[in-house]
């Protein structure tokens, strides 16, 4: 497992800091791009560097109502791991995964990529069936993936109570070795700062209101800011915002929008130098460089936009973790927060050509967006720069809804929704 010493987190955040500052100034908007990228989160960001870096489209904006990395992209738990069950998403995942495996070499920029392993309990028979058949899968794709048994699982984490007699009895675990998390905010900046030194504009606080669309084709978008900006084409990239701007372009995505909660803890010594999730109790664990528990909870089950989440829920998954870990019952909560998922009925992404010629949707990553962040910008930049898609996105077609060609991935959401 990568470690990092204080100097170098310190030296680290001093960098991040300043390119910050580098890219929050808002360069001069041109009138025309070939292509903009709406939404500046992981996956908008790392578009617009795979169009510059790889496709040579260097012609882009990013257009971002907030900052950069302010919506989900800085919100979540910071899980990667490609353990799918079905072909089309591990492919995927797998391809994402593989990404990250360079990317702090590939921005220059060090994105504390730290494969420490990922464990999905097992607290059923039904549970156990399930892990064997997703590892027998996974292993079928070439994914390191194994079926733990209890006494293994604790040899891993010997602070969990893996006793018999626990309230959640522990009777294995699916463990992905090359699975593990990284640094959510360094990952915005870090493809930030790369798209930029590319000659990408990044326009922040620039709100999109309404989409350009003429004969059927979209023409740019509009915003409060910058008036109207014009496109060859537009690629959304929008996350639990994507409803609202499907409504400008005049459709509907099958897509719901949930607040999805986390929090964490003081910083205490480390103590978990794993990721621990449990699907069937509503909890997942880790603890990050500087010391503090990162634990998140199942989406919140109503729909909504406020960006904090509900009690009941965060209640629920905390006592969850206190069965699994009672060695935390004492440490104190820090900071908590949610952010607004969008999910989709089968649990998969849509990346997708859209009914309005040139204009592309990225969405419905639901609770599992930030471990597909390299890929999904990798496979969003290629179909944007061609205008055809790349052949790992097909699957996941909007219009999979009507073919009825769904990719169910509740299994391996790994999040209860
Ligand atoms: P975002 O980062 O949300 O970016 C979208 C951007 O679009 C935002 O910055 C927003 O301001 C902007 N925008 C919206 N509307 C407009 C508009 N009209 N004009 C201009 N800009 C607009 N995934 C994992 O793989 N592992 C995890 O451990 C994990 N944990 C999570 C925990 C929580 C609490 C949450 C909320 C999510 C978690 N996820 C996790 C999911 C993951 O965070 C998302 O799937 C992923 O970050 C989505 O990235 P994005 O770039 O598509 O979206
Ligand atoms: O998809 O692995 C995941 C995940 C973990 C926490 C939230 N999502």
């Amino acid at each position: 497992m990568q470690r990092y010493s204080a100097l170098g987190l310190v030296t680290q955040a001093v960098r991040h800091n300043e390119n910050w500052q580098r890219v929050w100034r808002n360069p001069t908007p041109k009138k025309h791009y070939d292509i903009i990228v709406v939404g500046g989160g992981g996956h908008g960001l790392a578009t617009a560097y795979y169009l510059a870096k790889l496709h040579g489209v260097t012609n882009v904006a990013v257009v971002e109502k907030g900052y950069l990395g302010g919506g989900n992209t800085g919100r979540n738990t910071t899980i990667v791991r490609s353990n799918y069950l079905w072909d089309e998403a591990a492919h995927l995942y797998e391809h994402a995964m593989k990404l990250w495996e360079g990317l702090s070499q590939d921005l220059n920029y060090n994105v504390m990529f730290s494969q420490r392993g990922v464990l999905n309990l097992g607290h059923t028979l039904q549970d156990m069936r399930d892990i064997q058949r997703r590892v027998n899968a996974n292993r079928l794709n070439g994914i390191d993936s194994e079926v733990l048994d209890t006494k293994q699982v604790q040899e891993l984490v010997p602070i969990m109570d893996c006793s018999a007699n626990s309230r959640y009895p522990i009777l294995g675990a699916s463990w992905q070795p090359r699975a593990g998390v990284a640094r959510h905010d360094a990952v915005a900046w870090g493809y930030a700062r790369a798209a930029d030194a590319l000659g990408v504009d990044l326009l922040q606080q620039t709100e999109v209101v309404d989409m350009i669309i003429e004969e059927g084709a979209v023409k740019g978008v509009r915003t409060e800011r910058y008036g109207d900006l014009y496109a060859d084409r537009v690629g959304c990239v929008v996350a639990g915002n994507s409803g609202v701007l499907a409504k400008m372009a005049g459709f509907k995505l099958p897509l719901e929008s949930h607040p999805l909660q986390a929090l964490v803890s003081q910083p205490i010594k480390p103590v978990l130098d794993t990721v621990v999730m449990s699907n069937h109790v509503h909890g997942y664990v880790s603890q990050s460089d500087k010391g503090d528990l990162v634990i998140g909870a199942g989406i919140d089950s109503y729909n909504g936009y406020g960006q904090r989440g509900s009690f009941p829920t965060i209640e629920h998954t905390l006592q969850a973790i206190i069965e699994l870990f009672p060695i935390f019952s004492r440490v104190r909560m820090n900071r908590q927060w949610g952010g607004i998922v969008d999910t989709c009925p089968d649990a998969c992404p849509i990346i997708s050509k859209t009914p309005v010629r040139n204009l592309f949707f990225n969405c419905g990553w639901g609770t599992g967006g930030f471990k597909a962040t390299t890929g999904s910008g990798h496979v969003f930049a290629a179909s944007l720069a061609k205008g055809e898609m790349h052949p790992l996105a097909e699957p996941f077609s909007m219009f999979r809804f009507h073919s009825g060609a769904l990719v169910d991935e509740h299994g391996a959401a790994g999040v209860a929704h």
